[in-house]
């Protein structure tokens, strides 16, 4: 019997000694997975970055009376029509507007089948574009950026399904690589990259890089006055019905764009705060003389919330640029480069994969005047991931 009790009690002493074991062996773990978590480059920089509170700085100027502000841009409220003249529908050019269609093609050193898919993809967006733009107005050029993999054999196969009529020019990028500071030859969980920036580092990102800062660099961008960007992926389902560059520069618009979304929080990280913080700074000029960053994001009714708490729960915006009609003097400009390299210096763009589509959305609100110098294309019916529909007509009126 004692004997018995005896190996009870050790039996369950073992069982005690294996519990006690586990959950100190899960502790160390945890705190090991926790510390890896906090320790590592990707999330020291993204601390930095959030690193920030609005009281230190000088606070914004009034905001606008909310009745003037736009129409909130995820507003599901249809749009005021766009009024054109015969002018602006002319196929024959009234005066030449330097401009081209952009497409950034992702053909790379991988299977040749993955490359196909996307080709695939990108024939049926020059069909839509032919078919809803181009034929009208085939004289402004197709730029199609790509990397060396996309070598001439391939180029002039592809060419051949391609719409006749379309001016397509291909352009090879070289700098395609990881920004000189950034640290190379680690591996991307050792950078703490999270799982959605892992997926596709560094093209990806420097896909958002190229958008962001080179293509304005570019030779063949430098001298234009406006670049349409679309995406290989990107379907113009309905007639755009008329020259969208001959309209922006008749009026002094400056971005066009076709929808506003919503970003995710774990690819934003910080970029409220670095926005926030910068339009702060007194130094910094819109695109209107004498008019600051500050000045005129609070014009547009620009929300970035004040506290980090409630930044952390806010989903940024942005515009669905892969759609896109950019000024290239604007972006060209001094107050625009500024605020470009401020962006780019933080690297942000490898560490989180900030994308350049909220980017977009927070500086082209900074510097430009929404209401007249920003126009949403919600007469077009779009298809790039989901469903874009007309939210306004054109409606065509006679030159005065
Ligand atoms: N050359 C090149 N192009 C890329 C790369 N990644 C994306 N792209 C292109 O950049 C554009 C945006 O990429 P996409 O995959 O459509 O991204 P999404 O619109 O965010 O889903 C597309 O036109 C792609 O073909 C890359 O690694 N290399
Ligand atoms: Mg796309």
């Amino acid at each position: 019997m004692r004997h018995c009790l005896k190996l009870c009690v050790l039996v369950l002493a073992g069982i005690a000694m294996l519990l006690a074991t586990i959950i100190t062996w899960e502790h160390i773990a945890t705190g090991y997975t926790r510390y890896r978590h906090l320790n590592n480059p990707a999330a020291r920089h993204i601390r930095a970055m959030e690193d920030y509170q609005s009281t230190d700085y000088p606070p914004l100027p009034q905001p606008n009376d909310t009745a003037a502000c736009p129409t909130h841009p995820l507003s599901n409220l249809p749009r005021p029509n766009i009024i054109v003249t015969s002018n602006d529908t002319s196929t024959v050019p009234i005066a030449t507007v330097n401009s081209a269609i952009v497409f950034l093609v992702e053909f790379t050193d991988r299977p040749l089948k993955e490359n196909h898919h996307e080709m695939m993809k990108f024939s049926k967006a020059l069909w839509k574009l032919w078919e809803n733009f181009s034929q009208y107005y085939p004289h402004y050029p197709v730029y199609v950026f790509h990397e060396p993999a996309f070598k001439t054999k391939y180029r002039l196969r592809y060419r051949t399904m391609w719409p006749p009529g379309l001016k397509l020019q291909f352009h090879e990028i070289n700098n395609f690589d990881l920004p000189p500071k950034f640290p190379k030859g680690i591996s991307t969980s050792d950078l703490g990259l999270n799982p959605t920036n892992q997926r596709a580092f560094p093209g990806y990102n420097n896909m958002i890089r190229f958008f962001w800062k080179q293509i304005f660099e570019h030779d063949m961008i430098k001298q234009l006055d406006y670049f349409w960007r679309l995406d290989h992926d990107s379907m113009l389902q309905s007639p755009v019905g008329v020259d969208v560059f001959h309209y922006m520069k008749e009026r002094g618009i400056k971005y066009g764009y076709r929808a506003v979304t919503t970003d995710v929080r774990h690819v934003t990280n910080g970029m409220l705060a670095f926005f926030d913080k910068y339009r702060r700074n007194q130094e910094h000029q819109s695109m209107t003389n004498g008019t600051t960053c500050a000045q005129m994001s609070q014009r547009n009714c620009l929300e970035i919330p004040d506290t980090p708490q409630d930044r952390s729960e806010y989903f940024p915006l942005m515009y669905y640029n892969n759609f896109e009609i950019v000024h290239v003097p604007t972006w060209r400009s001094k107050p625009m480069r500024q605020l470009t390299d401020a962006v780019d210096k933080t690297d942000m763009i490898y560490w989180n994969r900030w994308g350049d589509a909220p980017l977009r959305y927070y500086s082209v609100n900074m510097m430009l005047d929404t209401q007249t110098q920003v126009i949403e294309w919600c007469n077009v019916r779009y298809y790039h991931h989901k469903q874009f529909e007309p939210m306004c007509t054109l409606k065509t009126v006679s030159s005065p």
